[in-house]
């Protein structure tokens, strides 16, 4: 089997391709040309997957990757995936991550239509939620630039798999995360805030709503749910989430006792992240996913944010 990964540079793509290893595929990635190389994450299986260049800006590019790899499966990973960065630039958010997919699509429909697809929608699209906890039935609200190119993307390929029969779903997947998680999403720039407190590389963290509340996972059980959707006889959509939410001030309370510190010494508010418009709360419904796939949560909240919190600890500390 033969699996093609947009986004392989990033933390799903980096976990979605050692799944894909340990079960034998042929793993093809996506990069996007840099004037310096940016693999850190894929850098430990570097030699046991072929790298691709293509951008979700040319479609031609994509289309001469899947025509070279003709895989049996692909993952469409690849997105601006920061939430205020959508805000400053909302026409390329709505370029990589709206119209992007519908470049995708059209190189697989005109290249390998037999190939089933995934696309990674997000709970973003539920934004300003209209019902608690959110379901596939739950009707969108997107409340950034980056949630609205995200629903875009996801009725594409339901548009796609309706009107061409393609083998395409969409995972609605909450928040999760990992070490491996960007340095600017709230979770990581705390437990990297917290590694160098505690290593007294740092005095603070400056966050923004430490209210909103967020259902988060830990990414390597969210690539399995991905590969299990693709694996479904019938292109289905679902939604992937532990089913609890937390505070962004739970977190930071956990991560900070995980050292042995107490969050309000060092947690300092600042407008600066507060975003023109928030997603106060996500909660998802994973009871479908479960059900029919066979999916469940493996990592609690507190055990991965114990993993982050390690995981950062040990990189300042060489
Ligand atoms: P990420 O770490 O930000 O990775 C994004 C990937 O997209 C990177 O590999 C990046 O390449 C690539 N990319 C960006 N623009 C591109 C372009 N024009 N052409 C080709 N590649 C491009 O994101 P992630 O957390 O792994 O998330 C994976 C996907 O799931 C994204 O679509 C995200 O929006 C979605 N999602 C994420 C979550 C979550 O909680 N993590 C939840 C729901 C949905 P570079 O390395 O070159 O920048
Ligand atoms: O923010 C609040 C912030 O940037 C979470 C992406 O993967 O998940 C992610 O989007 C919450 C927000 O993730 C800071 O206001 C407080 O309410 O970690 P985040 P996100 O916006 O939920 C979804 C599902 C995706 O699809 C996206 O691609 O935390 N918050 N203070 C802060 N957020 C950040 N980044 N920085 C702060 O200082």
């Amino acid at each position: 089997m033969k699996a093609f990964v947009t986004g392989i540079t990033g933390q799903d793509g980096s976990y979605l391709a050692e799944l894909l290893l340990s079960k034998g595929y042929k793993v093809y990635g996506v990069v996007r040309r840099s004037s310096s190389e940016n693999y850190d994450r894929i850098a430990h299986i570097r030699d046991r997957i072929q790298l691709l260049q293509a951008d979700l800006l040319d479609q031609v590019s994509l289309s001469q990757a899947l025509a070279y790899s003709m895989p049996d499966e692909i993952y469409n990973l690849a997105a601006q995936s920061f939430v205020p960065t959508s805000w400053a630039q909302p026409v390329l958010t709505a370029e990589f991550t709206g119209t992007g997919v519908t470049r995708m699509l059209e190189a697989v429909r005109t290249t390998c239509p037999k190939a089933k697809f995934y696309q990674a929608s997000s709970s973003e699209m539920f934004g300003k939620v209209q019902e608690t906890p959110q379901n596939e039935l739950t009707r969108f609200y997107p409340r950034s630039p980056y949630g609205v190119a995200k629903t875009y993307g996801h009725y594409i390929t339901v548009n796609y798999r309706e009107s061409y029969g393609l083998h395409a779903v969409s995972g609605i997947l909450f928040n999760h995360e990992s070490p491996r998680r960007g340095l600017e999403f709230v979770t990581r720039k705390i437990t990297n805030g917290v590694a160098r407190i505690k290593l007294g590389l740092d005095r603070e963290i400056r966050l923004g709503n430490l209210d909103a509340k967020r259902d988060w996972g830990f990414a390597g059980d969210y690539v399995k749910a991905m590969w299990l959707m693709v694996q479904n006889q019938k292109p289905t959509d679902y939604v992937v989430a532990t089913g609890v939410a937390h505070s962004v001030r739970d977190f930071a309370k956990i991560a900070f006792a995980t050292v042995g510190l107490n969050w309000e010494n060092f947690v300092v508010s600042d407008q600066a992240f507060m975003r023109p418009a928030e997603v106060e709360l996500l909660l998802g419904n994973p009871g479908r996913a479960e059900k029919e796939l066979g999916w469940k949560q493996e990592t609690s909240f507190e055990k991965m944010i114990e993993l982050m919190v390690q995981a950062d600890l040990k990189r300042h500390s060489v």
